[in-house]
């Protein structure tokens, strides 16, 4: 804990040294108990031959630990021998090699910030990355420095008949006292931030996977015994991931056993701790009636994402913080191309592009705007963003877009052969893609190092007489935090040009795509033989993290929506068209004019799309979405909430009631209260749960029975949260008793209940302030379960942008409120709500000084975290 208005210390990328230690085995004793847990730890170190440094100390690194013992090669150390502070335990010039043995005790049960050891309902389960393992025993707590782990944990019996650790089970014995012992071995070594161990009552689903080799591995996956029922997609999805790994990347699982650990109080999504990942629970448990398709996709992509680290993380990890995108962007490309392959490429590139476009631009767009290789934090926490993640994955999709899929895979094959069992940095891999293929990314490279969302301009030039067609590419990145100029981005812009008949042109390559290389600020491309005046179809499946500026007409833009054979670029052209309509549609709310009409070729448009047979209907429901609010208000350089609410609204309106014989249509074809969850059940519900939300903007009665109808027939949650969404909006008076309905039928399934809340935290009604504050008082609500809080305060402050910004503040102070409140609790979840205060520049003038003087009341606060403390003076800082 620091004291108010301290700058959080600053660690630097160029500050990086090697460890002056090395442990090359890590023996733990756990004597569990929920409050009062015996830690002993015997570490064999030695002075690590790469650091020069004369007779340095030992400093292990410890947070909120009680010293029993301690002693070096069986002596107990006095006190002159050894200094201790609240971070650290200085070992004063210890000899080359020794073994260092430490008791330590911890208490699981009052650890709220869910780092390190906690107590999660009846079991006990960690949590270390990045920096969790500090919390449970005093440790080189570092990724670059990998141990082999021998674990023996001893627990009462009935209350954690289940004792899990890393690796492969080495013995399991009774105890006197009614406390049995369970030992684990794991022969890879890894860094601190992959240790887990989970004790509980839980139920197991098992079963096994044969490896392309031919070994059979046990598959486990453990909940609490009446979730047991919801684990198979769990399950299912594992072997479809393990499966996948083996033919798109030659990875084969290495240890006997992978276990899975569901628990209700996680701060993220799941951890990759070695053969024993832990979940939150929300990426796990899956039933018909109680989760939506769009849960079961999650589900499997996290599934899948965690497996892949084996890999991609933990055979082959970080070697500091700054590196994490290493593991993660490439992490995410992976579970990206799995999902892609389970289901759609094209709308799989759609949601991540929207999901980048919404939130990762947002990010960059702003004070806490970083490069995926961060070169600085105080907190390592505040730096798990979209940013290292998803922008993070753009970055390795374009070097797979530029090394083509057989030599990408050429170089991940040599990237891991080279480095398994090694920590390493973003050089390493951009140097082994290189190597394989005879190539250099020097230029590339800036994209690890430079923040900001480039802007790629693009003119086009036709000569007639030449028959040639040229495209000029401009290049340009906004100055970003502590970088006011940039070099110039190397820029894979991938391209195809589509003919007057709407037929894709052939290009010089035989192909009707091609991928031009933007090096330069400015750069001009020539295609040869043109006979007419092409429409251009540019950075197809968005092939760079940019943003593009290319003006096309409304019938260039149409004439993209039906014809261009680039799924991403024909869903894109839509998207353009109604941007531009609801941004015009703004400026007339602005100016008190009467708003346009839509441009009946649009419309025309449209209804070829809703009534066409194409043979991927949720890609066809993606072409029919109008862009989200959430979109535009990042498109929005100053937001003006209430005007884009009106125009999204009339534009939908005007759009549900010129094609409102079609939504009915759709919807009476597709809806079908019984269908199952086979892909093309889900694809349907997707589309008309679409008719249904237009239909819905009609706000007539009759359409209003037809949502209620669906709410009260619905066999399984996509269609009763569907429907419930859009009740949610009604007055009080109409959608309480909806509301009643689903808390009554699902109370006590906690993962059902955080959706009824989120639901009523996002409602467009006026009331809806008051309606959270009176949600944070039911029974249910509970502060320190981050599932719980994010259903709540999180879904308010990022997912209710009409009234957390209200014009009198009162959304901000709120917020700002819950942020204090929760600091205490559990600084990591503080932290991310902080982040919805951050955006405030792009608010008006009354806005900004509301949300700056709530920033600084949060600032002035004693007793911030860091983690905190360096979100809001990030977010203040000019
Ligand atoms: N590696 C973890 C995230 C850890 C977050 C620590 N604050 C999950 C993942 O990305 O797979
Ligand atoms: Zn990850």
């Amino acid at each position: 804990m620091l004291m108010s208005n301290t700058t959080p210390n600053t660690i630097y990328l160029k500050d990086y040294t090697v460890p002056e230690f090395l442990i090359s085995h890590t023996t733990l004793h756990f004597d569990l108990d929920a409050n009062n847990t015996i830690v002993r730890s015997t570490l064999n170190v030695r002075r690590n031959p790469a650091c020069q440094k004369d007779h340095p100390d030992l400093v292990l690194m410890g947070e909120d630990l009680s010293l029993l013992s301690i002693q070096i090669d069986g002596t107990p150390l006095t006190a002159e021998q050894y200094t201790l502070t609240d971070e650290s335990l200085t070992i004063h010039q210890p000899r080359n090699e020794f073994v260092i043995e430490i008791s330590n005790s911890i208490i699981p049960s009052s650890n709220t910030a869910l780092s390190g050891l906690f107590e999660s309902n009846a079991m006990l389960c960690t949590q270390c990355e990045a920096e969790g393992f500090r919390r449970i025993t005093w440790f080189l707590d570092r990724p670059d420095v990998m141990s082999i782990y021998s674990v023996t944990i001893e627990a009462n019996k009935d209350k954690y008949p289940i004792l899990l650790s890393n690796g492969n089970r080495s013995e399991q014995r009774d105890l006197d006292n009614n406390k049995h012992a369970a030992s684990w071995h794991d022969p890879f070594p890894k860094p601190s931030y992959l240790f887990a161990l989970v004790a509980g009552d839980l139920a197991c689903l098992s079963d096994t996977f044969t490896t392309c080799s031919g070994r059979e591995i046990a598959l486990e996956i453990y909940v609490e015994e009446h979730d047991l029922d919801k684990t198979q997609h769990a399950m299912q999805s594992l072997k479809n991931a393990m499966r996948w790994d083996e033919e798109a990347f030659g990875r084969e699982y290495d240890l006997e056993l992978y276990m899975i650990v569901a628990v209700s109080h996680f701060n993220m999504g799941a951890m990759e701790n070695k053969g024993l990942n832990v979940f939150n629970t929300k990426f796990v448990l899956a039933s018909e009636t109680t989760a939506t398709d769009d849960d079961y996709k999650s589900i499997e992509a996290v599934i899948g994402h965690e497996y892949f680290h084996n890999w991609s993380g933990n055979r082959v990890t970080c070697r500091d913080w700054f590196q994490l995108s290493l593991k993660e962007g490439f992490t995410v490309f992976r579970d990206q191309q799995f999902t892609a392959y389970q289901t759609s490429d094209a709308v799989k590139r759609i949601k991540d592009v929207n999901m980048l476009r919404t939130h990762q631009f947002a990010e960059d767009a702003g004070p806490l705007a970083h490069p995926i290789r961060p070169d600085q934090y105080a907190e390592i926490n505040n730096f798990y963003t979209l940013t290292v993640y998803e922008k993070g994955a753009e970055v390795v999709r374009m070097l797979h877009t530029l090394l083509g899929e057989q030599n990408f895979r050429k170089g991940c094959d040599l990237y891991f052969d080279r480095h398994d069992g090694q920590a390493v940095t973003t050089e390493d891999f951009i140097k082994a893609l290189e190597d394989a293929n005879g190539v250099t990314f020097n230029q590339f490279k800036h994209w690890y190092n430079q923040a900001g969302t480039p802007i790629v301009s693009a003119t086009t030039q036709y000569d007639s007489k030449a028959s040639t067609y040229s495209i000029t590419l401009k290049q340009h990145c906004p100055a970003t935090p502590n970088q006011a100029t940039k070099e110039p981005f190397h820029i894979p812009v991938s391209i195809g040009l589509i003919g007057e008949n709407g037929d894709a042109i052939t290009l010089s390559n035989d192909k009707t795509t091609t991928v031009l290389e933007l090096l330069e600020p400015e750069q001009t491309f020539m295609f040869n033989d043109i006979n007419s005046e092409p429409t251009p179809s540019v950075l197809r499946g968005f092939s760079a993290p940019v943003r593009l500026k290319l003006k096309l007409s409304t019938e260039q833009q149409v004439q993209l929506f039906t014809h261009d054979s680039d799924t991403f670029n024909r869903w894109e052209a839509g998207q353009n068209c109604f941007t531009e309509v609801i941004f015009n549609t703004v400026k007339a709310i602005q100016n008190k004019q009467n708003p346009p009409t839509l441009p009946p070729t649009l419309i025309e448009a449209f209804r070829l799309v809703l009534q066409a047979p194409l043979n991927d209907l949720t890609y066809q429901t993606l072409l029919l979405n109008l862009p989200s609010k959430a979109y535009l208000i990042e498109q929005m350089p100053t937001l003006d909430i209430d005007a884009l609410y009106q125009a999204h609204h009339f534009v939908k309106h005007a759009l549900a009631r010129s094609l409102k014989d079609s939504w009915f249509t759709g919807y009476q074809q597709h809806h079908q209260a019984d269908a199952g969850i086979s892909s093309n059940d889900i694809a349907q519900r997707s589309f008309k749960n679409l008719c249904l939300s237009y239909l819905m903007a009609l706000d007539e009665k009759k359409l209003t029975g037809l949502c209620a109808q669906q709410f009260n027939g619905a066999k399984n949650m996509t269609d009763q949260v569907a429907a419930l969404s859009l009740l949610s909006h009604l007055d009080d008076e109409q959608s309480a008793p909806f509301f009643d309905a689903f808390y009554t039928q699902w109370k006590g399934e906690a993962l059902v209940i955080d959706k009824w809340f989120t639901l009523q935290a996002c409602t467009e009604k006026a009331s809806a302030l008051d309606s959270v504050k009176k949600l944070l008082k039911h029974p249910d609500f509970d502060m320190t379960t981050p599932n719980r809080v994010r259903s709540v305060i999180s879904a308010f402050a990022m997912a209710n942008p009409l009234h957390f910004n209200a014009a009198d503040g009162s959304g901000y102070e709120f917020i700002a409120d819950k942020i204090i409140e929760l600091d205490r609790i559990n600084p990591q979840i503080a932290a991310r709500v902080t982040n919805s205060l951050s955006r405030w520049r792009k608010l008006d003038a009354d806005r900004q000084q509301l949300v700056k003087q709530q920033l600084s009341r949060i600032q002035s606060q004693t007793a911030l975290s860091k983690d905190v403390l360096e979100i809001v003076t990030r977010s203040l800082a000019a």
